[in-house]
């Protein structure tokens, strides 16, 4: 009995979760839109960060390893009560179950890296650079320079800063840089399509940080099932 309620309940915990944190983020990168100058003016300028970006995957992957205390590859419940402790921000249980239930984008076994990264970078976002000092004094500055970055690529698309992405919207940017050639139509519709992982016609900043994360190359370097290299 109280299982099935769980798993009717589930379902709308994790609505609100993400009705609650979606409204957060919107807020806070509304803020960052209107009071921070713009850091990305074509998509080639983005492009041309990714190695970047991978290189500061990959610090957050060591962090990521420090708070996976027994090494299975996920951070479970406990592991993030944790770190969030480590980090010094103020929630009640609610919300840290939320910031859980939000992150764990897959729906299963709880903050798999990926998730993780969006973990960190929605709590750099919320909180500011303190998160990061409290995480790792030494990287701190290197993974704000990411989080800054993946968070400015963002706002390259969301022109307006409401935290949603727009098909029409990405189209643009990806043509209005672009003086030799545009890009084909199904593209750009293939790349949203690839990126609105729940397919309600927009992309929100966890949404992208996951593409962001498969464009470095990281998730399937570090997926050591499918390891290639000779
Ligand atoms: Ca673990
Ligand atoms: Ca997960
Ligand atoms: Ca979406």
């Amino acid at each position: 009995m109280g299982a099935v309620a769980s798993i009717c309940v589930e379902p709308m915990k994790r609505r609100r979760a993400e009705k609650n944190l979606d409204e957060k983020v919107s807020a806070a990168l509304r803020e960052r839109a209107q009071s921070k100058k713009r850091t990305f003016r074509s998509l080639n300028s983005i492009t041309m960060r990714l190695p970047r970006f991978k290189e500061g995957l990959r610090d957050i992957k060591d962090v990521f390893d420090h708070y996976d205390e027994n090494s299975n590859g996920t951070i479970d419940n406990d592991e993030l009560r944790n770190c969030l402790n480590k980090l010094h921000v103020q929630m009640s249980e609610t919300e840290a179950d939320d910031i859980h239930r939000y992150c764990d984008v897959d729906h299963r076994n709880g903050i798999q890296f990926p998730e993780f990264v969006v973990l960190l970078c929605l709590m750099y976002l919320l909180f500011g650079p303190d998160v990061t000092r409290r995480v790792s004094e030494f990287e701190s500055e290197k993974l704000n320079y990411v989080f800054d970055e993946l968070i400015d690529a963002f706002l390259f698309f969301d022109k307006d800063g409401d935290g949603k992405m727009r098909r029409k919207h990405v189209t643009r940017r990806m043509n209005e840089t672009s003086h030799q050639e545009r890009t084909p139509g199904h593209i750009t519709a293939r790349l949203f399509k690839e990126m609105d992982l729940d397919r309600n016609g927009k992309v929100n900043l966890k949404e992208f940080l996951f593409a962001m994360i498969r464009w470095a190359g990281l998730e399937t370097e570090d997926d050591g099932s499918d390891e290639t290299s000779p």
